[in-house]
């Protein structure tokens, strides 16, 4: 079967994108729940119950592995899906959480993302089960999901959103920095700019591909390299309003045509 993808919206693409490349020849299904984004400002019960319904319409197509890309998602609902489905579940938190902790040099770890993602806790909880001496400084920057869907990742308007976000990580003896919401890597640039050249960011995409890959070896559920008569693998894509913004936002996220 193909891996399940699912997100409140268009940025779980970026997590979509870093599988593709890591795990080329995968089957894969992407669900945005583009009539209920964002989720980043619901309670945590209401993104749980989203969720289970996203996680069963994907799981009805036959997934055999489901990938919850979605930052407040993980956060809130990924004890529920693992209790509920019958096959593997995997979040975006605990791969990113893990690369940080490989990378922090001096333990002060910085967390980005939703209002849902940090009043969680859930980055925080992962970062001190790895290491309880870990300093975990972590901060809402709801603005930068606007910014990166109008595409507005460059230039004045997003640097300036990122000083008054940022400016304190610099203070606070941080040098590793998670993107922890699907849609931070479209602000590398300027995320990277205004914390400097000492702060190494996390793509908490990247880490969950290397996961899914361990996971998928390890149960052997990897899929065959198909014959090149074949062609590429196929990627199906569903959203539960109409698809048309999807289609011409996501294409900059998943950085091919949709
Ligand atoms: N996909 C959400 C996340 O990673 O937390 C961001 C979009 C949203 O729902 N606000």
């Amino acid at each position: 079967g193909p891996i399940g993808v699912f997100d409140s919206g268009i940025g779980g693409l970026t997590v979509l994108k870093a599988l593709m490349a890591r795990l080329p020849h995968e089957r894969t299904l992407y669900l945005g729940d583009t009539a209920r984004v964002p989720y980043g400002t619901k309670s945590g019960e209401v993104v749980t119950r989203y969720s289970l319904k996203n996680a069963e319409f994907l799981l009805e197509r036959g997934i055999k592995l489901l990938v919850v890309a979605c930052n407040t998602a993980s956060a809130a609902a990924l004890p529920a899906l693992q209790a509920a489905l019958p096959v593997p579940v995997l979040g975006v938190i605990e791969p990113g959480a893990r690369t940080a902790l490989q990378r922090t040099r001096g333990g002060g770890v910085g967390v980005i993302g939703t209002p849902g993602t940090v009043r969680s806790g859930a980055y925080q909880r992962a970062l001190e089960a790895g290491n309880p001496k870990v300093a975990v400084k972590a901060m809402a920057c709801p603005l930068f999901v606007p910014l990166a869907e109008e595409g507005w990742t460059t230039g004045d308007v997003p640097l300036l959103v990122a000083k008054e976000y940022l400016a304190g990580f610099a203070r606070d003896g941080v040098d590793t920095l998670v993107l922890g919401c699907t849609h931070y890597p479209l602000l590398k640039g300027v995320i990277a700019e205004v914390v400097g050249p000492h702060v190494s960011l996390v793509d908490s995409a990247e880490a969950t591909a290397e996961a899914v890959a361990t996971l998928l070896g390890e149960k052997g559920l990897l899929a065959p390299p198909a014959p090149a008569s074949v062609g590429a693998p196929e990627h199906a894509f569903f959203v539960t309003d109409v698809p048309e913004r999807f289609v011409e936002v996501g294409a900059r996220f998943l950085g091919r045509p949709i």
